[in-house]
């Protein structure tokens, strides 16, 4: 690398989407439909009663979406699959149709020179599997590495990077803790049996891939540096406490081969005795680690709050997203650092960074979402910072290529580089778009705060 240029050479620049939220039309072609389907047709579920069943319509439209990724100058796209469309019923029977369609969208993304990244779970299971008790199940990873294996069969000569399943933590915490999420549970003692069949999905996944792949395969997780709020004793506790619960519960066993021992006491009666044989095959499984970074997490210890008993709380002048989440680029360079200290300087990519703004309507074809624009230089700048500091980090990818469904938020939360009008699926890329073309094209350098810009480009 040369003292001027902060990434490395092949540094992967990228994009990220996720299948329910861009396809729409969830039970095209033969599809069976997952508990997002069900979820977000039950009323009071997401808000203003929105629903993924139009989405972007990318399930029509990714030739025209893979054009945009490629006038971006993407490397590398990652978006997942949705493992209904290619087993209806969740296992059994390939739905070819629903196979095609994916085998389409790598074959659209090769023809342009853009590397596929797939992540074979983002939150949308069979409902026909939920039926069966979903992750609950003890059988669950193993239907996991089963459909696993028809995607490698299928599309590893053409898929260089697989991702395994997209942040466990949300799945396990907001889908059955909090209850937010699909499928909607409020349940202590399911949310760890939860995280554990995810983690075991993820390593026989693995363990499969080793037979039959021949590129790399990793996992997703969402961290966020935790910051006590004072220095009081029960705030650095709290803070440690939310450490271990969001940073170290899944990497921990993938790494070190062990749960951190702060999860047994926040769980209390809840926490399983996971025998030794699952954590000996969790370990170490996986080539790269897919880091997805938002914000950090300022901490109130909350005795009233179980089973954390800690707050997250926004300091009083923090610019905040409209997600409510604050902006903190450094974080993003501490996340980066911890995981090369804690994890014996593991290959990472930033497979998830971006921040939802509520952007303006057009105006002579423009969209201006300098906030946005902002928010990206700085956090780029943080993933150099970090580069510097001789993290083995391999790759960026924005989220989101397009404004899409937001999950139990509807549409309204906007975290695309690409406006996307749901009335009329018109695409308008914003002034994040030109930014992004602008730090691809010049490797991460535009980014950097002694740039020198060339003017607006287009
Ligand atoms: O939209 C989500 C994505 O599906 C998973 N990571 C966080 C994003 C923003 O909330």
């Amino acid at each position: 690398m040369s003292p001027a240029a902060p990434f490395p050479a092949g540094f992967l620049w990228g994009a990220a989407t996720s299948a329910y939220q861009i396809e729409g039309f969830p039970l095209a072609g033969g599809a069976g439909p997952s508990i997002w389907h069900r979820f977000a047709h039950t009323p009071g579920r997401v808000a203003r009663g929105e629903t993924g069943d139009l989405a972007c319509d990318h399930y029509h439209r990714y030739l025209d979406d893979v054009a945009i990724m490629a006038d971006l100058g993407l490397d590398s796209y990652r978006f997942s699959v949705a493992w209904g469309r290619v087993l209806p019923e969740g296992r059994g029977a390939v739905n070819q149709q629903g196979l095609d369609f994916y085998a389409r969208l790598v074959d659209a993304l090769l023809e342009r020179g853009i590397r596929p990244m797939a992540t074979l779970y983002h939150w949308d299971l069979p409902a026909a599997l939920h039926d069966r008790g979903g992750w609950l199940n003890p059988d669950s990873p193993r239907w996991f590495a089963d459909y696993a294996e028809v995607l490698f069969r299928a599309l590893d000569d053409r898929v260089p990077f697989w991702i395994t399943v997209n942040e466990p933590w949300v799945v396990a915490v907001l889908g059955y803790l909090e209850g937010q999420l699909a499928p909607g549970h409020r349940d202590l003692f399911e949310t760890p049996r939860v995280a554990h069949h995810l983690l075991l999905a993820h390593a026989q996944a693995v363990a499969a891939y080793r037979s039959l792949g021949r590129h790399q395969i990793g996992i997703a997780v969402n961290l966020e540096p935790q910051h006590p709020e004072s220095p009081s004793a029960a705030d650095l506790e709290a803070t440690n406490r939310r450490d271990a619960f969001i940073n170290r519960w899944f990497l921990d066993p993938l790494r070190l081969g062990r749960y951190p021992e702060e999860l047994a006491s926040i769980f209390g009666l809840a926490w399983p005795d996971f025998p030794e044989t699952d954590l000996e095959r969790l370990r170490d499984s996986g080539d790269f680690i897919g880091v997805n970074y938002y914000a950090r997490g300022l901490v109130r210890a909350a005795p009233d709050a179980p089973p954390l008993c800690a707050a997250r709380v926004s300091p009083p002048d923090a610019e905040l997203t409209a997600m409510g989440w604050e902006v903190y680029p450094r974080g993003l360079t501490q996340t980066l650092l911890w995981l090369k200290e804690r994890y014996a300087n593991p290959p990472l990519y930033i497979t998830e960074n971006g921040a939802a703004f509520a952007d303006p309507p057009p105006r002579a074809g423009r969209v201006e979402d300098p906030r946005r624009v902002a928010y990206l230089r700085s956090h780029i700048a943080a993933a150099a910072a970090a580069i510097a500091q001789d993290v083995d980090l391999r790759g960026y990818f924005a989220w989101s290529l397009l404004d899409n469904f937001e999950w139990a938020e509807g549409y309204d939360k906007r975290f695309g580089l690409v406006q996307v009008d749901p009335r009329d699926q018109t695409r308008v890329p914003k002034a994040s778009a030109r930014f992004y073309r602008e730090v691809i094209a010049s490797r991460g350098a535009a980014a950097m705060p002694d740039w020198a810009p060339r003017g607006d480009a287009r």
